[in-house]
């Protein structure tokens, strides 16, 4: 028998977004249904930069945001490149269940968006073009990932996610998974992706089995920090069948970023990778590959904590 309900989520901001999950697991919720409407709190809080509402823009201002969800049927549904709506989760969620298809980008997506009634909203926040315009004086195109920051060693409230040391900002996703009381699986990942990037950059979390995987025989996994990289292993598929072939989610985590480490030891130098993932039995762990990375854990009213995990790397 499997031991949910459980949802986990990436970061200390995964916790808010647990509680909203977990409010639909404790009454017998779907995992499906958990998961999106625990990643919609961050995607529409203004003091998230780095996920929906109030993201950071790309190089030439504009917001776009990525996101997928996948449910224990192998069902799915992506958005990449879409501007203008808050809740993009929502919006690949309709993919998967109104169309045909599993990924709609850039004006597609909205054009679907509108037409499903999602309602356009100016998603830059007078914050985030600050941060923009600071960021044009130099405009240097340096994407900067979640790398260790210092002022995490006080503690995770002195934590500020948004800011590397040297003022270099940051950016964060929120991956998801849960599996609800019937046993059954789905997973949610949503970003604005990373901040300043090339106009029309797609990362790897609207990307099913890159930024999300979820196969209900086995578990569910998520990651976050370089986009790229984990696309190049297509990061999430892997720790799912690695899990399949008898990893714990925490072995599995990390052999996944072993493989990205192996292939190209330069390139993995100064960025952060983490990922997350679920078994069936609700066994959960994470990996990642500088300090600094957590993850939020919620299965019950006031079972909720963050874990450190410290790539070992
Ligand atoms: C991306 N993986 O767009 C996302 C961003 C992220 O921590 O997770 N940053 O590449």
């Amino acid at each position: 028998k499997a031991s949910g309900p459980i949802v986990i989520s990436t970061w200390d901001f995964g916790r808010a977004a647990n509680r909203a999950a977990w409010d639909v697991l404790k009454t017998g919720g779907t995992a499906l249904d958990a998961v999106e409407a625990g990643v919609k709190i961050p995607e529409a809080d203004p003091n998230n930069h780095t996920v929906g509402y109030s993201g950071f823009p790309d190089r030439d201002g504009r917001v776009t945001l990525d996101a997928c969800i996948m449910d224990d049927k192998g069902n799915c549904g992506s958005v990449a490149a879409l501007e203008h709506i808050v809740h993009p989760i929502s919006v690949a969620r309709a993919v998967m269940e109104k169309t045909p298809h599993v990924m709609l980008v850039g004006d597609g997506a909205l054009q679907f968006a509108l037409a499903q009634g999602f309602e356009k909203t100016n998603l830059l926040t007078p914050e985030s073009e600050k941060a923009w315009k600071e960021w044009l004086i130099k405009a240097e195109y340096k994407p900067v990932i979640n790398i260790e920051n210092k002022s995490y060693d006080k503690g995770p409230s002195a934590f500020n996610p948004l800011m590397l040391p040297g003022n270099v900002y940051n950016h964060d996703t929120i991956g998801m998974v849960a599996l609800d009381a019937n046993g059954n699986l789905s997973g949610a990942c949503t970003t604005s992706g990373m901040a300043f990037k090339m106009h029309g950059r797609v990362g790897d979390s609207p990307i099913i089995g890159a930024g999300l995987y979820v196969d209900n025989e086995v578990g569910a996994a998520t990651s976050t920090g370089l986009g790229e990289e984990v696309i190049r292993v297509v990061g999430s598929f892997l720790v799912v069948e690695l899990m399949r072939q008898g990893y714990s989610p925490e072995a599995a985590c990390k052999e996944a970023v072993t493989r990205i480490v192996k292939k190209n030891p330069e390139r993995a130098k100064g960025i952060q990778i983490g990922f997350l993932a679920l078994n069936k039995k609700g066994e959960h762990g994470a990996y990642c590959l500088h300090k600094g990375f957590n993850y939020a854990v919620c299965t019950g009213d006031t079972e909720d904590k963050n874990i450190l995990i410290d790539g070992k790397q």
